[in-house]
């Protein structure tokens, strides 16, 4: 089996869009990949975040993952700041990578633009070589990351090949991989726009927490356009294209017999359809995740995650060090 490794950075509440576009991508990774994924705890630090907020975010995070169908038992599921390698392999990522390559990172640049060097913090700087750090302990095969993460992995490429020349074959180079389909789910109220947690207004936006009422709502009021036929077509009919994507991914049935068991009829018995869908799926992931809150289930998957994780990550740290002669013994 290729091994797959990816980290989650629990920047805010999951969407539906995180949902269909990556979260059930590595449902369906943990049957055919060994796959690590952690939380990326060590990066969500690099910007100021209050600490009872931190910590709320990272556990919500870990019980939708696993209310959405990861599973411990098939995948192993950690803590990064539980894996003491990470940090130590990101130092010497750091000490690796360059001033120049860093600053050209796009996600530090936008992050930054606004502020000045005096409140930027460091870590932001190096957030980098950290993620390669995350991945080349593992020898991943494969990344499985958003289009904006694909920088980042092929900083890694480059430090993976460059320590390999210096030092001698050690890492694995990574390929980072890019889901395609179902890539793109759109703002219920502006379907010009990605569906996205940091928009303004909160209505073109389901969360995965939403009470089912509120996402129903949502759904009814959904931007369509005056064909008033339930037709796909992204270009003339981008809102009613999106209610069609949404329906058939989560449903599995084609968007074609979608069309076809809608002709004639109008957008208000086809919202209701699609809000059904939405809701019975919302429903069954609540359900699950208030289950995982009340019980053990975080704690014990932390610690056969990291277990495992250390067992691996200690002995490529080990190898590095002996590689660089930072050991003696
Ligand atoms: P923001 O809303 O702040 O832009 P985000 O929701 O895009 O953030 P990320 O952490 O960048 O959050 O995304 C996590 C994963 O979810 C990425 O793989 C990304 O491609 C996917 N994703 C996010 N939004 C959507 C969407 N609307 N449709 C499909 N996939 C999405
Ligand atoms: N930078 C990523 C989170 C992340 C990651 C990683 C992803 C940290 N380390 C290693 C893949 C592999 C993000 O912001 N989504």
């Amino acid at each position: 089996m290729k091994r797959m490794v990816s980290g989650i950075k629990p920047t805010g509440e999951l969407t539906l869009g995180n949902y269909i576009g990556a979260l059930r991508n590595f449902v369906k990774y943990q049957d055919d990949y060994e796959l690590y994924v952690f939380i990326a705890n060590l990066h969500c630090i690099t910007v100021p975040i209050e600490p009872k907020e931190l910590r709320k975010n990272l556990k919500d995070a870990i019980a939708l993952y696993l209310a959405c169908g990861l599973d411990p038992e098939k995948c192993t599921i950690f803590l990064q700041s539980d894996v003491y390698e990470h940090a130590q392999l990101g130092w010497i990522m750091t000490c690796m990578s360059y001033m120049g390559e860093l600053g050209r990172m796009t996600q530090f640049k936008e992050k930054t633009s606004n502020a000045t060097n005096e409140s930027i913090s460091t870590g932001l700087f190096v957030y980098p070589p950290l993620m390669a750090a995350d991945i080349l302990l593992y020898d991943a095969d494969y990344v499985p990351v958003g289009e904006d993460q694909k920088q980042h992995v092929e900083l890694t490429r480059d430090l993976a090949q460059r320590f390999n020349n210096r030092y001698s074959e050690t890492f694995v180079v990574p390929e980072p991989l890019i889901a395609k389909v179902g890539a793109r789910i759109m703002s219920l109220s502006d379907p010009s726009k990605k569906m996205s947690k940091s928009e303004e207004s909160n209505k073109g936006c389901i969360y995965l927490l939403d009470d089912l009422k509120v996402a129903r709502k949502k759904i009814m009021s959904a931007v369509t356009d005056m064909e008033g036929r339930v037709n796909y077509d992204k270009e003339k009919q981008p809102g009613v294209s999106n209610l069609l994507e949404i329906m058939s991914s989560l449903s599995g049935e084609s968007i074609d017999s979608i069309v076809a068991r809608y002709e004639g009829k109008g957008y208000g018995e086809f919202k209701k359809e699609v809000a059904d869908v939405v809701c019975r799926e919302l429903e069954k992931i609540q359900n699950r995740y208030n289950e995982i809150l009340r019980g053990s289930l975080i704690k014990d998957t932390l610690k056969q995650g990291a277990e495992k994780a250390h067992h691996i990550a200690f002995r490529k740290l080990k190898k590095v060090q002996r590689k660089m002669g930072i050991d003696i013994f």
